[in-house]
């Protein structure tokens, strides 16, 4: 409940049926004391729910307590982060849960929402005894985020018209809302302002945050290879919005490169921060960055100092080592070269010396988001680049986080190429894959559909009750994998599948080069197969993917009204809302039909296994989320096989299989026509 209507105060009626949090009055702020127990009464009559929370000294609070609830918060801002840090550290720390309900009523009317939601989620996810608590997802918490903002005021005028929620029209969230076909990135819309996209990079960021104060537990920014998976996650981010570009016949984007030169592509997002009700700041065509000077958010950042940044990151890359605080040299080698870069480049409290690298990524997001108003000069909040929760919806993102991958791609440039046998399995041959849809051997439909969500969570209006947007988003039809795998060694294997996909041509129609085709190989999935002696053949579905999560838990509703909430599949942790949407597994392909290369390789489960403790049940969005509280569960690169420069002689994609590995055509072909929900009657 404390995450419901994030910007009314703590004591007024939550979850609809009058329950209240009875608590101290030194708990109230001043502002409420007086009034909170009239309205207390009112909504909470005998017999209605009351939570009641104990009276413990509350923790000093006044750093937090610094940011007003009416700024804008951002993880990319280092004070703000320090503080999400510092408020994360006194939630862990609490000894009891009882102790954790009385610091978090009290803080949630004094600290900003946003900044109360997002540490009060990383503490509950990492407290030993707060696991398998069930939380709202956030897009439920703050839906102005995500939706635009002509349809939260419909919202809101159809809850005080329409009294009774189940008579309620569902709001239609128009498709290509934010801008007209003057501009070329409006094809990407769907992409790039899908809900699910954007929480998965949320929660990607919840599950990964980049600090704690000094004090707290630092295994809550220290997970296993956290920067290797910043890399590869956005690098992946990358590799499927150039596969929707090309589906839509646009180049791959352009990174970043030059930071004096102007940004083309301006953004004008046409969503409230409903925190504020401040509109997100736009950002016009031909934007230059330029130096970020803001006193009152301790932000002062210069393009120079980026590009001294960069040079130096570029210059431990090319010489193999970093160098720490201590003027020691770590070596960027083949294992954990990747994981240190990706940690020093994102930059988060892992940096092996924050001091001469910088904070190259962060401070690229903040260069951006406030290119409107870097100096504060027009108290303009950040962009959407300044939130994880809607950063991706900018075509800039892409623009910056291509920028990004270039400098990983370097460090991946000098590792030495596998070598065969780094990647064949011997004796086991892959003979034959197919894909199949519906019944139709190779070929794959893709399609727009509405689906509903209810938004009531979020609204700060009365009455209560569920109110409904509508929204558009790719869909596909489900698949199969079948899978031909020959064990000739005569004993019993265990075979790690790893399933990529990449366009078969360029945006010219020419065949891809092998060196640009494996950059944009996209992980559909992987998993582990015993393979007995001879011919085995297996079928895999393409709901199970280790890269996605199923679309109701995207958008899981936890409002028991409609049901659904005491399923197992509500009952899963937080951690379960990591996970690239399902409906995004694969492109959109061309209303011609596009052609694919999908990349079947089985390699030895005995040089791949992470030996570990049995994971939980919300494993199975591993490939860009890891595992909760466990290891990466694969000892390959990430990326692996394509994460490196492939041998000289393989200069296609066939010259570099080897026979546990198998390619297979498929065409993806888009069907224009729109499954619609039923009409709207009343
Ligand atoms: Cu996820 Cu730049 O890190 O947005």
């Amino acid at each position: 409940l404390l995450f419901d209507h994030p910007t009314e105060p703590v004591f007024m009626d939550k979850g609809g049926n009058g329950t209240v949090f009875e608590m101290p009055d030194s708990f109230l702020t001043e502002r409420y004391s007086r009034v909170s127990k009239n309205v207390q009464t009112r909504v909470s009559g005998e017999g209605k729910p009351k939570i009641f929370v104990k009276d413990i000294t509350i923790p000093d609070l006044s750093f937090p307590e610094s940011l007003k609830r009416n700024q804008s918060f951002s993880l990319f801002v280092k004070s703000h982060r320090q503080m999400a840090g510092y408020l994360i550290e006194v939630f862990t720390k609490l000894p009891s849960v009882d102790d954790l309900l009385s610091v978090a009523v009290y803080a949630r009317d004094r600290v900003h929402p946003v900044l109360f939601h997002y540490a009060l989620s990383v503490a509950l996810l990492h407290r030993p005894d707060t696991q398998g608590l069930d939380l709202p997802s956030f897009w439920q918490a703050f839906p102005g985020r995500f939706v635009d903002s002509a349809v939260m005021q419909e919202l809101r005028e159809e809850s005080f018209v329409v009294q009774s929620p189940g008579d309620r029209r569902p709001m239609v969230i128009p498709t290509k809302y934010t801008s007209s076909d003057l501009d070329p990135e409006q094809r990407m819309w769907y992409f790039r302002e899908d809900i699910g996209v954007n929480l998965h990079h949320w929660h990607w960021h919840l599950v990964y945050p980049t600090e704690t104060s000094p004090g707290a537990d630092r295994r809550i920014v220290e997970k296993d290879r956290r920067g290797e998976l910043f890399y590869y996650m956005h690098q992946q981010l990358i590799v499927r919005y150039n596969a929707e570009r090309l589906s839509n016949y646009m180049a791959s984007v352009q990174p970043l490169n030059n930071l004096d030169e102007t940004i083309a592509e301006g953004y004008f997002p046409k969503m409230d921060s409903l925190v504020a009700s401040r509109a997100y700041p736009p950002r016009s065509d031909n934007t230059r960055l330029s130096d970020v000077n803001r006193p009152t958010e301790r932000l002062r950042v210069g393009i120079d100092e980026m590009k001294r940044w960069r040079e130096r990151i570029y210059q431990a890359i090319h010489q193999r080592f970093v160098i720490d605080t201590n003027n020691k040299r770590i070596p960027l080698d083949e294992v954990n070269g990747i994981d240190i870069l990706g940690n020093m480049i994102e930059a988060n409290a892992l940096s092996p010396n924050q001091m001469l690298y910088g904070n190259f990524h962060n401070m690229g997001h903040v260069l951006i988001a406030f290119s409107h108003d870097p100096t504060n000069k027009h108290l303009e909040p950040a962009g959407v680049m300044g939130y994880v929760s809607t950063s991706m919806r900018d075509p800039v993102f892409y623009k910056w986080h291509a920028l990004i991958d270039d400098i990983f791609q370097e460090h991946k440039k000098i590792l030495p190429a596998y070598k065969a046998e780094d990647l064949s399995f011997r004796d086991i041959d892959v003979s034959s894959i197919q894909v199949e849809s519906r019944g139709q051997k190779n070929r794959l439909t893709t399609y727009f559909k509405e689906s509903d969500l209810d938004l009531s969570r979020g609204m700060d209006f009365q009455p209560r009750g569920n109110v409904y947007a509508r929204f558009t988003h790719l869909q596909h039809h489900p698949f199969q994998y079948n899978i031909v795998v020959n064990n000739f060694s005569g004993v019993q294997r265990y075979g790690y599948v790893r399933i990529f996909m990449a366009p078969k041509f360029d945006d010219t129609g020419l065949p891809m080069v092998f060196a640009n085709q494996r950059l944009m190989m996209m992980e559909l999935d992987k998993f582990v197969v015993m393979l007995p002696p001879g011919q085995n053949t297996f079928t895999r579905n393409s709901t199970d993917s280790s890269v996605t999560i199923p679309f109701e838990r995207t958008f899981r509703n936890l409002d028991s009204n409609r049901g659904a909430r005491n399923s197992p599949e509500e009952q899963e942790n937080y951690f379960c809302g990591c996970g690239w949407p399902n409906h995004m597994l694969v492109p959109m392909g061309r209303a011609e039909g596009m052609s694919f290369d999908l990349f079947v390789m089985v390699s030895n489960y005995e040089n791949d296994r992470v030996d570990q403790p049995r994971m939980d049940g919300c494993s199975d969005a591993a490939s860009y989320c890891g595992i909760r509280d466990r290891l990466y569960p694969d000892r390959k690169a990430m990326g692996y096989p394509f994460d490196r420069v492939p041998r000289a002689t393989a200069t296609t994609l066939n010259q570099f299989l080897t026979s546990n590995m198998q390619t297979v055509e498929i065409t993806i072909t888009h069907d224009s026509t729109i499954d619609r929900l039923p009409a709207l009657t009343n």
